[in-house]
């Protein structure tokens, strides 16, 4: 998918099917539950839908590649028969693979091909648009890893960081306009890193390929949103927030955004829209 049709950004809603994920956690667990959402999704606006099995909640245990193939790949072939434009969100390649058949046409990999390099060349055999997300190390230790003390902060240390994973994609022979990057919200940043990323997004883009940004319902909005107390907003409670991000992302010319709630963000953009076109 290269733009939507509207020039506006790409919604990619989340279907996460894991009893665990921060956000939504549990409940689209089963299969049918899964279809179901996304077939949600789709009605309320959404351009891509993105199949998880793994969840990446900071501290999180890998599942069985049994178990996350288990969880993905029935929820897939279900909604890419209905049509939709589906991606899967792995890092693993075994998976990437059994998804690819199943009829995803994205492989995000929010390990930008660290965790498992093989992902890449399955990325490249495939002819697949690939999701490569700034990413230092598994949930269980990514907090370690959330340190940026070079010249230009977090912003050129992510810059710098997804050059190379964009060499290594390129030797496995992925084209350059089927790589999208993001730049990780969250994975081994702290709230102030994830502000330098959101601000930065036009140098993000000046390395010449569709950003895409997963900002939705995430803790940093949680931080931002606190009450008097000092208590982080709860996750459910983060999408009047999470909606404005998605309106400044548009003006910014982000290619995609990765959300949950399709519809609220949907509603922005056209309302973003009919602002753009003027009275
Ligand atoms: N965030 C999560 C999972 N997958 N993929 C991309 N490309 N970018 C992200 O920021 C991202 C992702 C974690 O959040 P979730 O619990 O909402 O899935």
């Amino acid at each position: 998918m290269a733009q939507s049709p509207t020039g506006l950004p790409v919604l990619m809603g989340v279907v996460n099917v894991t009893p665990d994920s921060f956000s939504d956690g549990g409940r689209w667990a089963t299969t049918d539950a899964a279809i179901a959402h996304g077939r949600d999704l789709l009605v309320d606006g959404a351009d891509i839908l993105d199949i998880g099995g793994e969840s990446t909640r900071p501290g999180a245990t890998r599942p069985l590649v049994e178990e996350e193939l288990g969880r993905v790949v029935p929820v897939i072939r279900a909604l890419a028969e209905d049509g939709a434009t589906v991606s899967v969100d792995t890092m693993r390649s075994e998976v990437a693979v059994e998804a690819l058949a199943a009829g995803a046409t994205v492989v995000n990999d929010v390990s930008g091909g660290l965790a498992d390099p093989r992902i890449l060349d399955v990325v490249a055999d495939a002819d697949a648009t690939y999701v490569c997300m700034h990413w230092r190390a598994h949930s269980d230790r990514m907090s370690d890893y959330a340190v940026y003390d070079g010249p230009g902060g977090v912003l050129a240390a992510v810059c710098d960081e997804l050059s190379e994973r964009v060499e290594s994609a390129r030797a496995a022979g992925v084209p350059d306009e089927r790589i999208v990057l993001d730049p990780g919200l969250g994975f081994a940043k702290r709230p102030e890193h994830n502000w330098a990323l959101l601000t930065g997004v036009p140098v993000l883009k000046e390395l010449g390929f569709r950003i895409l940004v997963g900002a939705s319902r995430k803790s940093f909005l949680g931080s931002l949103l606190a009450d008097a107390a000092g208590e982080p907003r709860p996750v459910d409670d983060r999408e009047d927030a999470t909606t404005a991000l998605t309106v400044l992302l548009a003006q910014r010319g982000v290619w995609a955004l990765r959300v949950h709630d399709v519809r609220a963000s949907h509603d922005a953009l056209r309302t973003f829209a009919r602002w753009e076109q003027g009275g």
